[in-house]
């Protein structure tokens, strides 16, 4: 099952038919048993007629966060971890991340208030101030207030290595700033976990040529969903929930950096495509 966030509601989409749902973002999916609530809502509710279920999918989602603070966890798959650890050699940094790596406690950040987060279709924006960029894919939770895993997104971690290469103390000016962070097309909601073989693929088109292009699986992961969850909910209260991404495991070569008008494309399976365009924030052109 899959909600939408759009202008006029939240639309439940499940094998090929739509439902409004006339409930505030925040209070739905913060709700126990989520994908057993949303069955009841399909089967005492008259689905949208053709016409305007198309009406509705052509219109842009918006990112399906209401109030909920972005977290991230990093470091949580071997790419990540020897990317780090190659940008931020000439600081003295990279032991650093081969000890979170191996360590107990995972490395958690804050990553973005809800509305520094772009949506499917939106754009997502690089620092003027940094010359090495990337997408970090990410499968995201959502977590409800309790700390249960309740629903799945595809998250965008933009990042500045070279911020964050130069020194490690500057990983939240590498990671936090207008439109760093992006969450779509849809909370994927499902009794059961994601499947441990759903892939996850990254493709980068400049001038719509591909210029980068990777996948792998989520079962790379090096820790599971509810050690990062335990963590992040052991001393902070998420009254709303609260949307974890859970890690990079897809790093384009050294040489590569995003320009402006790249085109990012994130899929991860049984969850979609989420879609963002590489801009740079008007105000400090
Ligand atoms: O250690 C810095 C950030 C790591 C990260 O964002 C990731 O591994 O995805
Ligand atoms: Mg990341």
């Amino acid at each position: 099952m899959k909600l939408y966030k759009i202008a006029k509601g939240i639309l439940l989409e499940h094998e090929g038919a739509a439902y409004i749902i006339d409930d505030s973002w925040d209070k739905l999916v913060n709700r126990d048993n989520l994908a057993a609530y949303l069955q009841s809502v399909i089967d005492d509710t008259t689905p949208l007629t053709a016409g305007v279920y198309q009406e509705f999918t052509n219109s842009r989602a918006l990112p399906p966060i209401g109030t909920q603070e972005v977290w991230a966890a990093g470091v949580t798959y071997l790419k990540s971890r020897d990317a780090r650890m190659e940008e931020s050699e000439s600081s003295g940094g990279a032991s650093l991340y081969d000890k979170v790596y191996d360590a107990p406690r995972p490395e958690l950040f804050f990553k973005a208030t809800h509305y520094r987060v772009s949506g499917h279709g939106g754009e997502v924006y690089i620092r003027k101030d940094s010359e090495w960029n990337v997408p970090e894919p990410e499968l995201t939770l959502y977590i409800n207030s309790k700390g249960n895993i309740q629903g799945y997104t595809i998250g965008n971690d933009m990042s500045s290595r070279s911020i964050e290469g130069e020194n490690a103390l500057y990983l939240p000016q590498a990671k936090i700033y207008e439109k760093s962070a992006a969450l779509g097309p849809c909370l994927y909601v499902s009794a059961e976990p994601l499947p441990a073989d759903s892939a996850i693929k990254l493709l980068i088109k400049r001038d719509g040529a591909a210029v980068y292009q990777d996948e792998t699986t989520i079962s790379r992961i090096k820790r599971s969903f509810t050690e990062l969850a335990g963590y992040l909910y052991a001393e902070c209260d998420f009254p709303q929930g609260c949307y974890l991404m859970t890690g990079t495991c897809l790093v384009p070569p050294p040489t590569f950096t995003l320009q402006v008008g790249d085109e990012v494309y994130i899929t991860i399976d049984h969850i979609g495509t989420m879609i963002n365009t590489i801009g740079i924030n008007p105000k400090h052109k």
